[in-house]
């Protein structure tokens, strides 16, 4: 049985070469995505043993997916396959309208994934695992899919496995805020490990000083092991009573999409090999910095080796 189960859906993402409104892009490159995906494959690459509860679809884009999670070691026994539907995707629109920011448009409505639902829970699979993971954009893509999430959550915490939830808030997934607000805060009732970032601690909880945040998700929700991704400030963590902060590295940028999940995933893998709480986010924040330095989200998520050679090589010039 693998160490942590996670639940969502694995897109494929057509990341324009060229800048600008992609009715004039003609070219784009194809990475496999999908946040829960990319927090598995950060975990293998660390030695901790994932599998992804998923569905795709029967088509090219399916195998796509399904041949690069195999790849990867991650444990694919629980993805299936739809033959009625598409494997979702999405593509990145960059620089346009706003410089310096990448604009995602999705097309994933009705995709295999959406179709997750309940039945695809299979309790003893999530009880032999040490972390159960999934995020809000699991809550978000359709109502079934939520359903999964919610009872996934509940069968692990009735059996004992840690909960991780990612909020991963994406407006244009949500049909309005309210309905965001609700389903997310309920979501943080069933989580033992929560990563959030300043937008998703405003959403949610009407406030972003950092002290506020920690001090009402631990009150409002009973939360005792929580991380606000701050950006280029940093992460700060509320770990077991102790509050730990940490600095940001500062990389030349390519593509800031899958900095949340690397850092989940490398924060995960290393408080599940014993590293204490400071050091872990030390090395989630270093694999943040590194997976953004490439286009895609998953290309620069780093081995063991790869992390150490950056942290002992940071900030030191290479001739
Ligand atoms: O965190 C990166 C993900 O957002 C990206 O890969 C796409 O999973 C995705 C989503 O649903 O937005």
């Amino acid at each position: 049985m693998p160490e942590v189960v996670a639940l969502g859906e694995p897109l494929v993402q057509f990341n324009a070469v060229t800048d600008g409104p992609l009715r004039h892009v003609t070219y784009f490159e194809k990475h496999a995505t999908g946040t829960e995906a990319n927090v598995c494959v950060a975990l293998v690459r660390l030695d901790v043993s994932c599998g992804l509860i998923t569905r795709l679809g029967a088509d090219e884009f399916g195998l796509f997916i399904y041949n690069w999670l195999r790849g990867e070691s991650v444990d694919v026994s629980h993805v299936k396959f739809d033959p009625e539907r598409p494997t979702g995707i999405y593509f990145v629109q960059r620089n346009y309208p706003i410089p310096g920011v990448s604009d995602v448009l999705y097309y994933r409505r009705g995709s295999a994934a959406s179709a997750l639902g309940p039945d695809d829970v299979d309790p003893d699979y999530v009880s032999g695992a040490r972390v159960f993971h999934t995020t809000g954009i699991t809550m978000a893509i359709s109502d079934t899919a939520r359903s999964a999430a919610f009872k996934y959550l509940e069968v692990a915490r009735s059996k004992g496995v840690t909960t991780s939830f990612d909020v991963n808030y994406r407006r244009k997934l949500w049909a309005n805020v309210d309905d965001a607000i609700n389903v997310l805060s309920k979501a943080l009732n069933f989580a033992d490990i929560v990563f959030l970032d300043e937008d998703e601690a405003n959403l949610l909880l009407g406030i972003s000083a950092i002290d506020d945040v920690l001090r009402e998700l631990r009150s409002k929700f009973g939360i005792n092991r929580a991380v606000l991704k701050l950006g280029l400030k940093g992460s700060v963590a509320y770990w077991e009573g102790r509050i730990v902060k940490v600095d940001a590295f500062r990389v030349p940028v390519k593509d800031p999409i899958g900095a949340g999940d690397a850092y989940a995933g490398v924060f995960l893998a290393s408080i599940l090999r014993g590293h204490d709480v400071e050091k872990a986010m030390r090395r989630a924040s270093a694999a943040a910095a590194m997976v953004v330095m490439v286009r895609g989200d998953e290309e620069n998520l780093p081995r063991e080796d790869d992390l150490r050679r950056f942290l002992e090589g940071y900030g030191r010039q290479v001739d």
